[in-house]
């Protein structure tokens, strides 16, 4: 093949995989959101989940990549006719569908100590309770994953018995297991600290691992991007997890400094194609590859759904990058040990403006190119601000 027609054979592939990308957008992301000094209200902001729904049907509408929604219990919690059947429908109406449930169990007072492994077994109980209704809630949503983040930790040394916690722990996800469905999955995320500060029970990719290993093959890893020390490789925690089949999902945002939950690939747009790269390397960008790729972010200053909507173009973009590396030009480099021009078959990916490349993409698939303004032009923001008075609106605290 020649250089140029080995490019439009490398573009004509990327643009399939980018047809089929689908990105998962959080109902959260959508409330009111801050930082422990400050929640700043925004006008329109959703007050029930289906009005969540309404605003993530219009990233997919303009995107055509976002078609599912995680929902966050009891944040979500919907009661009476219907319950989440209708919900489900609502969002089906709006063309998109539920997505991933997560389990809250890190706001109630009981969980000051801990949650499944706090060391009260009657506060253990209450937490495995939620989780298993969380499984309940999968079977009436038809959603696939149930995601698990605990806060559970202990902030001074010699607070809790660090082995008794790791104990408790094995012990409620063995029941979450055993309780799901043939085709229901656990993901079991990590995170460095917050809100524990001095021991985390389940801090890194490897105890989450650990512990997934041993439950079973519908156990898997969430890497949550924003959850590691400075410096992390996340790729290489991303190339390994792919290797051993235990990659299940992404919780994608982006951060300067611990867990800002910004849009993902604006920190650092670089880390995001680098990650991307070993998810293509490892078959995660190939159909049923079943890696869920979710955003998890909080928009606390700039406007909710295009922020979601630019988050979600910002993982396209990256992908876009990743999907156009010269895997031939790479391999011989890699080969020859020629360092530079192995890098500069990754960097010239990189630096390559995939931009026009999703503007086709997306007019191939009846979109506008620029789903940013197409979303200010729908007049969906002053729709929202106008018809959202009154109520509770969503969120944390405002
Ligand atoms: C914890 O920081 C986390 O990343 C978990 O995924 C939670 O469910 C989510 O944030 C809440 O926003
Ligand atoms: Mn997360």
């Amino acid at each position: 093949m020649t250089g140029s027609t080995a490019h439009e054979a490398r573009t004509a592939a990327a643009k399939a995989v980018l047809k089929r990308q689908a990105i998962e957008t959080p109902s959260w992301g959508y409330g009111n959101s801050g930082t422990r000094f400050k929640v700043f209200a925004q006008a329109g902001v959703p007050r029930t989940p289906r009005e969540k729904l309404d605003d993530a049907a219009q990233v997919h509408q303009f995107t055509g990549a976002a078609p599912t929604v995680a929902l966050h219990i009891p944040w979500d919690r919907v009661e009476g006719p219907g319950g989440y059947d209708a919900l489900g429908k609502y969002a089906q109406e709006r063309g998109v569908r539920l997505g991933t449930i997560n389990a809250n169990v890190f706001q109630d007072d009981d969980y000051k100590l801990g949650s499944v492994t706090n060391p009260e077994p009657a506060v253990r109980r209450k937490a495995l309770a939620h989780l298993l209704e969380c499984v309940d809630i999968m079977d009436a949503t038809g959603s696939r994953d149930l995601k698990l983040w605990f806060s559970d930790g202990t902030n001074y040394p010699g607070q809790d018995d660090l082995r008794a916690r790791q104990d408790r722990l094995a012990e409620a996800l063995h029941t979450v297991y055993e309780r799901l469905g043939d085709d229901q999955r656990l993901v079991l995320e990590y995170k460095l600290f917050e809100p524990a500060f001095y021991a985390t029970d389940v801090p890194d990719w490897g105890t989450s691992y650990a512990h997934c290993l041993k439950l079973g093959d519908r156990a898997k890893v969430c890497v949550d991007t924003g959850h590691h020390a400075p410096g992390t490789n996340i790729e290489f925690i991303v190339a390994f997890l792919l290797r051993e089949g235990k990659l299940g999902a992404f919780d994608f945002n982006s951060r300067f400094y611990a867990d800002d939950d910004l849009m993902a690939g604006a920190a650092d747009p670089f880390q995001l194609f680098r990650i991307l790269y070993e998810v293509r390397r490892g078959g995660g960008l190939e159909a049923g590859s079943g890696i869920a790729f979710m955003l998890d972010q909080c928009h606390n200053i700039e406007a909710k759904i295009p922020a979601v909507i630019r988050s979600v173009m910002n993982v396209q973009e990256a992908t876009a990058k990743a999907l156009l590396v010269d895997d031939e030009a790479l391999a011989d480099a890699q080969r020859a040990g020629d360092v530079l021009a192995a890098n500069a078959a990754l960097m010239d990916a990189y630096n390559t403006d995939v931009r026009p490349l999703l503007a086709e993409v997306r007019e191939e698939q009846g979109l506008g190119p620029d789903p940013v303004a197409a979303y200010h032009a729908s007049g969906w923001a002053e729709r929202i601000v106008t018809g959202r008075t009154g109520g509770q609106q969503a969120g944390w605290g405002a």
